[in-house]
């Protein structure tokens, strides 16, 4: 059945325009191009994809981001398979079942300090809708209901709902979507390539950015702004680290006004940077933390917000009897998501995959440094496992230079991903040198082809 299908997309596909691909409206896909040249995957296991014609794919980004521990780990496959047959379904409204709390206490005792509470999601997006309201209606239950107003960053990104669309800061992923949500203003981002271009690690200049955040407390007074969410590390944009300093001086201006601090963590959360969180990397702790992607090791949907006790505890007020935080979603606490994020820490402990990037992270950037130099590159960037290779892009046509790079190396076995002129590499935690030289490798000639 599953092989049927395949061959007969696979069939029409290269039969020109597929008739079989019309009904999927792919998400951000150009879905026309696409479906005249589809690229379709079929299988996975370890450091690879297979196509249906069963070509080796080199994953050099780990899905989207979320496949720290490599594709197809049997303690996760296990895991949903066995929960699946034993219990599919539990409401999680007035309900509980063992492993939502099993997990919740797993995820606080790798969690930074004081984040002792765990919201369940099931996405990225969903976590981070559930963040914003949760520091509104927080500042609420204290007595200081001013307090409305969420700061995010020019070039954020934190999902595509309507609260993550308008404290993100990616022009295309706001601009066809009419008002957005009122009361929400930006801090500035942090790339500068005049002083930082090809820094290894987090780069020299640029703390004072944060202060951009003293800015807006001054125009709006800090009496109207609940919280502030950035990434640590911005990835969709296309890998933009933190300045050194920038993340504390966030935190100092934000306690000195009562602002809570958000810190998405979608994808750097779960080892990405050599550290089970970017909080704990960097050593500054947040008041509510994003997370999903690597929760589940990407095989299930699943996210979450932690949250510091003194945030749940304003909740807590009220009779007993009545709901306090009225939130939640029909599928939180999903059985297989919970059975599949129990296998994935697992998976994480045994292998010691939440600090490994940090192992592997002095050839990666050895790797990604060296090609500096090759034709129309005008930065590298890197942390951990995570790396952006930005391009010069061709004058009138943003984004064409990455993404024919995207391509070739698809045509070469090795699948990466673009985002405007930048090229992003995260790929599964496990990665082996000889994984990092086929990646880099192939990317370099490509680059050299192309020029
Ligand atoms: N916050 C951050 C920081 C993210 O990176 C989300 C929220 C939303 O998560 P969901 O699960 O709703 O997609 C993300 C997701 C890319 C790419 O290529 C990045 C994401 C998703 C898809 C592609 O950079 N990040
Ligand atoms: N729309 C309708 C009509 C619903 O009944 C529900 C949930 O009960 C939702 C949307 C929200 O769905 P979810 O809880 O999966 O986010």
């Amino acid at each position: 059945m599953h092989r049927d299908s395949s061959a007969a997309i696979s069939q029409t596909a290269s039969n020109g325009p597929a008739s079989a691909m019309d009904a999927y409206w792919m998400p951000f896909t150009a879905n026309r191009q696409f479906k005249q040249a589809p690229r379709l995957l079929a299988r996975a296991e370890g450091m690879h994809f297979w196509t249906p014609e069963g070509r080796q794919i080199l994953d050099g980004v780990a899905g989207l981001w979320c496949v720290n521990a490599g594709h197809g780990r049997p303690r996760i496959v296990q895991a949903i398979q066995r929960q699946a047959a034993e219990m599919d379904f539990a409401p999680s409204f007035n309900m509980g079942h063992p492993k939502a709390f099993e997990l919740a206490e797993r995820l606080v005792g790798i969690a930074p300090p004081g984040m002792n509470k765990v919201f369940y999601t099931n996405s990225g997006s969903e976590s981070v809708e559930t963040a914003l309201k949760m520091a509104i209606a927080y500042h609420r239950a204290r007595g200081e209901g001013s307090r409305t107003r969420l700061i995010g960053r020019e070039r954020g990104y934190h999902g595509v709902n309507f609260g993550g669309i308008s404290v993100g800061g990616i022009v295309a992923n706001r601009k066809m979507f009419g008002t957005l949500l009122a009361g929400v203003d930006h801090i500035r981002h942090t790339h500068d390539l005049a002083r930082n271009a090809f820094t290894r690690g987090v780069p020299e200049h640029g703390a004072e950015l944060a202060d951009d955040l003293e800015r807006l407390v001054t125009l709006h007074d800090a009496s109207t702004i609940a919280a502030v969410i950035v990434e640590p590390v911005a990835g969709s944009t296309g890998v933009l680290l933190p300045p050194k300093g920038y993340l504390q001086r966030l935190r100092e201006i934000c306690d000195r006004h009562g602002i809570l601090l958000i810190f998405d963590e979608v994808i750097t959360g779960f080892g990405r940077l050599g550290s089970p969180f970017a909080a704990t990397h960097f050593g500054v702790t947040p008041d509510l933390m994003t997370v999903a992607k690597g929760l589940t090791n990407g095989s299930v949907p699943m996210g979450a917000v932690l949250a510091k006790q003194h945030i749940h505890d304003a909740f807590m007020t009220g009779p007993e009897h009545l709901i306090e935080f009225f939130h939640g979603y029909t599928y939180s606490a999903h059985p297989l998501a919970c059975a599949a994020a129990l296998g994935t820490l697992d998976t994480y402990a045994e292998e010691g995959l939440l600090t490994r990037a940090s192992v592997v992270a002095p050839a990666f950037e050895d790797a990604l440094h060296a090609l500096r130099g090759l034709p129309h590159v005008i930065d590298v960037r890197n942390i951990g496992l995570v790396g952006g290779i930005e391009l010069e892009p061709i004058a009138g046509q943003p984004g064409k230079r990455a993404f024919d790079v995207f391509l070739e190396c698809w045509e070469r076995g090795v699948m990466i991903r673009t985002t405007g002129d930048t090229i992003a590499l995260s790929p599964p935690l496990i990665i082996e040198h000889r994984h990092i030289d086929q990646l880099v490798g192939t990317v370099a000639d490509v680059l050299r082809a192309a020029a």
